[in-house]
Order: C-alpha cells, then sequence, then structure tokens
C-alpha cells in the first residue's frame, strides 16, 4: 500500500514547534509524521531540504468580487483565490455583503454560488450586516447562519454612507444574541460620528486630497471606538474580534481586556505593516491609489504592531483585499471620502509577513505560523481540521523557500488588477509548493490546481480551543 504523497527533509512548523520531520499525505489528510523509513512508499515524494515546512495560510479578511463604494473590481473569485494560493494561503476567511431587503442566508449563498464554482481553495465567509431596519428579523436569522457552520458576523461603526454602520444599540443587540448563539463578533472599529463628520468639515473647507483622509480618521479615532466595542464585550461578555486594528495604541486597548480573561482579539493586516501615511503624497499618479480605512498610519505605530505581535497582544493577520483597478479609483477622486477603499494583497500576506517579520524583525517561525494561519482556524472555529500540521488535520501545506526573493511589483504578481501598493518592494520566502487537502496546487511558483476545488469549511467556535488564542 502506498501513501499519496510524502514530504521530506523539511523544518516543519508545527503546534509544539520546530523539527525535522517527515510527512504523511493520505486521502487529503496527514497520516503520520516522523521518519519516511518507517513510511509505506508514496505516490510523489517532495524533497523539503532548506525549506520551512508550515500549515497552509488562512486569511481572515478578503474581500473577493465586492460591490463597495460604487464600484466592483473585474477580479473574479478565481483570479483572486489562485493569486491567494501562489502567496500561500490555502483558505480564505470572505466576507459575504448582505444586500438591502435580503437576509444574510441569502449573502451567504449567493458568496458561495460563486466560491463554489471558482474557488481554488477552500473557504468560509463572514457576512456582513448591512440592514438591521427589521432587527428581530436579522437577529432571528443568525441562528440560521451559525446553525450552517458560519459563527462569525462584521458589523462597523463606520460608513454611514455605504450601509455598514451599526449605531451603539444595534451594536448591543447583535452583540447580545450573539452571546447566546456561541458566534463571534467581528468588528470595523473606527468612530464614525467623529470622522465622518471631520470628513465633511475638511471638504468644505476644500481639503479634498488623499492626504486629509488621514487627518479626517487620526488614532483616536479608531482607538475611541475600539474602547466602546470592547466595553460592550466586556459587558456582553461575547466573543469580540477587531478587524484590521492600526494605530500603536489598538492592540493595548485590546490586551487590557484579554487580561480579564475576556474572549476578544485583536486582527492587522499586511499594508498597515508596512506602509505609511507618506504614500498619501502626491494625490496623482499614487495618493488616491492607497486609500484603505482605517488610514494608513506612521512608522511609530507600524513599529508598535509589530511589537505587539511578538508580544501576543495581535493575534491575526489579514490581507483586507479589495482589488479595485487605477481607473475605478481615478473615478472617484475629486474628494478623498468618494475614492474606494481598499487594495488587493491575498497573494503577498503571507511572503510580506516572512519578509518583514520573520526575517527582518527576528519573529518566531512558532509566532508567524499562529498569525498566519493557526489562529485564525482557532477562532473561527475550524481548528484542528486546518491550521496545524499533525495528524488527522487536512493537509493543507505550505513549502516555504526562505530564501526565494520576489518582487512585489502588479506586473510580476497574479492579483486581478493593474496596480500594487507594493511597488518597488521585494519580499523574500515564498511558496514552492501549496497544498490544498493532499494536491499539489502550486509548484515553483505556478499555479497548477483547477480552480472549483475549494470547499466550503465549517465552522463552530469551541470555547476551550479559542482560550488558546
Ligand atoms: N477598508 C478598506 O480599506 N477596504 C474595504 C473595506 C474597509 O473597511
Ligand atoms: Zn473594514
Ligand atoms: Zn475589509
Amino acid at each position: 500500500m502506498k501513501v499519496d504523497l510524502i514530504i521530506e527533509n523539511g523544518a516543519v512548523v508545527t503546534s509544539t514547534g520546530v523539527m525535522k520531520t517527515d510527512i504523511a499525505i493520505e486521502d487529503g489528510k496527514i497520516s503520520a509524521l516522523g521518519s519516511r523509513s518507517v513510511f509505506p512508499e508514496a505516490e510523489k515524494v517532495i524533497n523539503a531540504e532548506g525549506k520551512i515546512v508550515i500549515p497552509g495560510g488562512i486569511d481572515t479578511h478578503s474581500h473577493f468580487e465586492l460591490l463597495f463604494m460604487g464600484e466592483r473590481p473585474p477580479e473574479n473569485w478565481d483570479v483572486a483565490s489562485t493569486a491567494s494560493a501562489i502567496g500561500g494561503t490555502t483558505t480564505t476567511i470572505d466576507f459575504a455583503q448582505q444586500e438591502k431587503g435580503k437576509s444574510l442566508m441569502d449573502a451567504v449563498k449567493t458568496q458561495f454560488s460563486r466560491a463554489e464554482k471558482l474557488s481554488a481553495i477552500d473557504y468560509t465567509t463572514t457576512p456582513i450586516l448591512t440592514d438591521l431596519s427589521d432587527l428581530d428579523k436579522v437577529l432571528d436569522n443568525m441562528k440560521e447562519v451559525v446553525d450552517y457552520g458560519i459563527p462569525s458576523f462584521k458589523g462597523a461603526t463606520i460608513y454611514r454612507k455605504v450601509g455598514w454602520y451599526e449605531n451603539d444599540w444595534q451594536l448591543y443587540a447583535v452583540l447580545r444574541r450573539l452571546k447566546e448563539l456561541g458566534g463571534m463578533m467581528s468588528i470595523h472599529a473606527e468612530n464614525g460620528l467623529i470622522g465622518e463628520e471631520m470628513q465633511a468639515e475638511l471638504i468644505k473647507q476644500g481639503k479634498t486630497d488623499p492626504k486629509y483622509h488621514g487627518i479626517a480618521k487620526p488614532n483616536f479615532v479608531e482607538d475611541l471606538a475600539t474602547q466602546t466595542c470592547m466595553m460592550l464585550a466586556e459587558v456582553l461578555g461575547t466573543k469580540t474580534y477587531i478587524v484590521h486594528s492600526t494605530t500603536r495604541e489598538a492592540p493595548n486597548i485590546i490586551a487590557n481586556y484579554r487580561r480579564k480573561s475576556l474572549p476578544v482579539f485583536c486582527e492587522t493586516c499586511t499594508h498597515y505593516l508596512v506602509l505609511t501615511d507618506d504614500t498619501f503624497e502626491p494625490k496623482f499618479p499614487k495618493g488616491i491609489l492607497y486609500m484603505c480605512s482605517p488610514p494608513l498610519r506612521k512608522k511609530e505605530d507600524i513599529e508598535a504592531l509589530w511589537k505587539a505581535i511578538s508580544d501576543g497582544k495581535v493575534q491575526t493577520i489579514g490581507s483586507d483585499h479589495v482589488a479595485f483597478t487605477k481607473k475605478q479609483k481615478e473615478d472617484h477622486c475629486d474628494t478623498f471620502a468618494d475614492i474606494p477603499n481598499g487594495f488587493p494583497g491575498c497573494e503577498v500576506r503571507v511572503p510580506v509577513i516572512f519578509s518583514e517579520g520573520v526575517l527582518k524583525r527576528g519573529l518566531s517561525l512558532q509566532r508567524f505560523v499562529e498569525v498566519v494561519s493557526t489562529n485564525a482556524a482557532k477562532l473561527f472555529g475550524f481548528y484542528p481540521k486546518k491550521g496545524v500540521i499533525a495528524p488527522g488535520s487536512d493537509a493543507d501545506i505550505v513549502v516555504l523557500d526562505p530564501k526565494e526573493k520576489r518582487s512585489l511589483n502588479a506586473e510580476d504578481l497574479h492579483m486581478g488588477t493593474d496596480f500594487s501598493v507594493f511597488e518597488g518592494m521585494e519580499a523574500t520566502g515564498w511558496p514552492t509548493f501549496t497544498i490544498l487537502r493532499g494536491k499539489v496546487i502550486v509548484e515553483d511558483g505556478k499555479y497548477v490546481g483547477n480552480p472549483g476545488e475549494g470547499e466550503f469549511v465549517k465552522g463552530k467556535i469551541e470555547d476551550d480551543i479559542i482560550k488558546t488564542v
């Protein structure tokens, strides 16, 4: 009898540390760790000598095919998910936006109808609440979504114009319901009233350039909302996950509540660890491209976030991938407040964190794996199926070459857009192989799978597992 695949001689990052071990894979699962000499023969052998072997990346924050601020990126699920795979991500937690007048479950079905056909990687979703006009109905519908295997929902304390906003009462009611259901609330935390009134005031004064984006929403606008969310989380005891924290203070605000043993968590995103608000100038050709929310910050925030990652105060790093094109940004650039927020990043997340974190700042391999993979699986309720290299887990594995250097220029990447916010930069540490449930889908940097092979990953949050994040 043969096993399907053996990965030999790699430095494998497991839940307990880094060890030199071989990995046997059968029927899409890891069947054994140990010495190849005691494994059966294999159909295929990958020699990972000199490579680092990690669980497949899990992107906690992608927006594939998102219609937002008047634009839908031309990039489809197949292109986005293929690019994710090339960059070492094997599961994405993609947002599904509720449409006005429709239910959260409708949003899930719409998103999955695309993913089922086109996704190159496994997926689940976090529905975004956009229509709370019948609050009781939405609260009721949340149970159906949780029972379906989707335990997280997303709200926002900003974006009144695009309808993503929840007021304090709505947030309270949703958190209270999620406490009953055992789910987790993901929140985009920026104080919408101050941030958006400040935007309007600046625009009235003719201050419409991208650099005013950061001036309208300085650190305290995010910190204030983060603090509010933490107070609600404490009062209600609901699992609460702050998405894309960017300020030097936010991880500390959240850590203050973690110290009280509350289930609260902090995510940041790749770009907040690399890019500063200097990129907003000049407006053309580049400032408008760097428009995202929360805004890019200062060098001091970047270094504080990296420290918070190694200190355990940031639990996950997502991409916040939205593949707008240059034209889509340009078409709305009269004032900074109208430029569609977001840019592509799903492909570069794992390599940039490896390069900037492990190689440049000495982030441990163990912590690297926790923030790009393991913690996401634990938080969103599918650990140890994913997020770990252990017998019985899905064989989602990345064989990463720690010496491979690639440019981050748009023309060298595979995301469906025409610019890169990382233009001119390089990252060292790229997947030689990306393996999804035992099947090689990326080999030597090329996608060799078939879009549509990705599967829905059901989640159910377990309190004893989430405590280990
Ligand atoms: N921020 C972004 O930059 N893009 C999408 C949505 C968001 O909150
Ligand atoms: Zn957001
Ligand atoms: Zn987002």
